[in-house]
């Protein structure tokens, strides 16, 4: 046997697993109609300061003790506001976009984690049980200030 006939081998091999994987892919979107979430509210992300929602990023209380919408404008390399305080056992939803680039929202230490995509509103609600202080950080790699950009979130006793 020659080297040459095992190297015909892999390279028949892997020619047909770039097929299998174009096919997989290829079911999946075209047969099987998986698609990425097609009711996420749409923003121009040059013009989010024309948004009344976040041209003053905030947490608004809607119901007292019960719910807060949160406005977030996530950039390079900042979360703002960069503080947000709720009361513990709250529904709180998050409205986070992005002006730039693709960034990450992870509250640390709960299952709070999303990605924020320039050009849609990320919306996500949670409840957070625990008073104390959490940590918010980007887990999406996104320029070279990433690993400084977070943000605290401070559950309240009430
Ligand atoms: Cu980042």
């Amino acid at each position: 046997m020659s080297i040459n006939k095992y190297e015909k081998a892999w390279l028949g091999f892997s020619i047909i697993m770039v097929f299998a994987f174009l096919g997989i892919t290829g079911y999946f979107s075209f047969v099987a109609g998986f698609q990425t979430p097609q009711d996420a509210e749409v923003i121009d992300p040059t013009k989010i300061d024309e948004d009344e929602r976040f041209a003053n990023p905030r947490v608004e209380e809607v119901i007292p003790g019960e719910l807060y919408n949160v406005y977030m404008v996530a950039r390079m390399w900042s979360y703002s506001p960069t503080e947000i305080r709720v009361p513990k056992g709250a529904y709180v939803k998050f409205y986070i976009t992005s002006p730039d680039v693709q960034h990450g929202f992870h509250v640390v230490g709960t299952n709070v984690q999303t990605n924020v995509i320039p050009g849609y509103i990320t919306v996500i609600t949670a409840k957070f049980e625990k008073t104390g202080e959490y940590l918010i950080v980007c887990n999406e790699y996104c320029g070279r200030g990433h690993q400084f950009m977070k943000g605290t979130l401070i559950v309240t006793e009430g």
